[in-house]
């Protein structure tokens, strides 16, 4: 790997923003993933490689760390703010300049979920791929949802789930969904999920990342 990007893995997984960012002591006054990020891209490496070589492993690195018991809940926090920082550089190349969409995708983090690195990485690529995206953010409740499929009827919806406690959380929320539009399409995915468990809820798919993601919108026909 480039030297470049193992900086940058590095700075997603310790947590170092920017250059004037003080944490962490060890790295003070170096560039962070903002700067490093925009490097990478100066020296001409592809945004999908700086997305699954160095920004994903610095997020899977701190998340097994959290899991061993070697890294806390603000770690995984300022590691999630290097790896925004990061992504505000690579948004342009994921987001096209179409102007005719291809229809409209209503995209949130379900109720009781704050993780949105994922949620946003699947937004940017749909957008990127013709979609008028509508991003409702985390922590959606089924009413929001609900009020959004009312205001654009012809919408795709996706949900994106990462604990195994909000994976209930989301199964209400495509009931009460399906219930009330029977027909309505719905996409999921999360770290935590699978095709078993989308099939259980009542989900019409479920993608493991952002490419099937955006094959599945394909293969709808838009
Ligand atoms: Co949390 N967290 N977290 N966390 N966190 C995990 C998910 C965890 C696996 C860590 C661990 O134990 N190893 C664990 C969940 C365990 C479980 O339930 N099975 C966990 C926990 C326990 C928690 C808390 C409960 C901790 C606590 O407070 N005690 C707490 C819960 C808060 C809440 O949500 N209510 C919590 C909090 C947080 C932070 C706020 C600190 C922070 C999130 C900040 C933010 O998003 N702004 C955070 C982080 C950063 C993580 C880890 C480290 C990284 C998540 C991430 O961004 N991954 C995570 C560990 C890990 O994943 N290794 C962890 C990178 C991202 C690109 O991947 O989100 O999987 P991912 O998205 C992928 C695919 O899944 C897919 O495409 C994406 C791009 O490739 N995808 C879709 C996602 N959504 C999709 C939708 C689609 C299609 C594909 O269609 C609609």
């Amino acid at each position: 790997m480039s030297d470049i990007l193992e900086r940058l893995l590095h700075s997603v997984e310790s947590g170092k923003i920017n250059r004037l960012s003080p944490f962490p002591p060890s790295l003070k006054g170096q560039d962070g993933a903002d700067e490093l990020c925009k490097q990478a891209l100066d020296e001409g490496i592809k945004p999908d490689i700086i997305l699954n070589e160095a920004l994903i492993p610095g997020m899977s690195n701190i998340g097994e760390k959290y899991s061993q018991g070697r890294a806390f809940v603000p770690e995984m926090l300022i590691s999630a703010k290097a790896m925004t920082a990061a992504m505000k550089h690579l948004k342009p190349f994921f987001i096209s300049g179409e102007i005719k969409r291809k229809g409209v995708f209503v995209i949130g983090t379900v109720a009781g979920d704050l993780h949105e690195i994922g949620k946003n990485i699947v937004s940017m690529t749909i957008e990127g791929s013709g979609w008028e995206v509508v991003d409702l953010g985390v922590d959606v409740k089924a009413d929001k949802f609900l009020e959004t499929i009312e205001k654009y009827p012809g919408s795709v919806v996706g949900m994106s789930a990462l604990l195994t406690t909000t994976m209930a959380s989301m199964e209400s929320i495509v009931k009460e969904i399906k219930n009330k539009y029977p027909g309505k399409v719905i996409m999921v995915g999360g770290a935590p999920l699978s095709h078993e468990f989308c099939n259980s809820i009542g989900a019409d798919f479920y993608s493991p990342d952002p490419r099937g993601a955006v094959e599945f919108l394909k293969k709808l026909g838009a």
